[in-house]
């Protein structure tokens, strides 16, 4: 069923299905912690979602686990080195006026050419 050592996950998160396989994704990495998928509709020419495998609504609740925090920038950071120049932007949306569709923590890891500034 996917779930993590905490067992925390959400029967109607689209971002939990993912992660038990139940939706597939074009994986690029993963470990015990998180994973990391291609974003369905890329804006940038690297455009990775790195996501904890543990539900949690958005980067302030992430931020009660600060060493998982950590390891999401380590594994973006990863990520824009494989696939870009390593330069990259990270970037959580947190709220429905921020942006943020769903609400299952995930880091957008966006990379390769040029990002203007104030585009995601
Ligand atoms: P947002 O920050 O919550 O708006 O980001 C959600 C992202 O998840 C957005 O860029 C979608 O394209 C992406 N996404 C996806 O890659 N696969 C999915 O099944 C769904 C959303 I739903």
């Amino acid at each position: 069923m996917g779930e993590t050592a905490t067992g925390r996950r959400d029967p109607d998160c689209v971002f939990c299905k993912i992660l038990a396989g139940e939706i597939p994704s074009d994986r690029v990495y993963e470990d015990e912690t998180v994973i990391a998928f291609k974003d369905l509709s890329p804006k940038a020419p690297v455009h990775v979602l790195v996501v904890p495998r543990e539900h949690r609504r958005d980067v302030r609740e992430l931020a009660e686990q600060p060493e998982l925090l950590a390891h999401v920038a380590t594994v973006a950071g990863d990520i824009a080195s494989h696939q870009g120049s390593g330069d990259f932007r990270l970037l959580f949306n947190t709220g429905p006026s921020a942006g943020q569709t769903v609400f299952h923590v995930h880091a957008h890891v966006l990379a390769g050419g040029t990002l203007a500034e104030g585009e995601m």
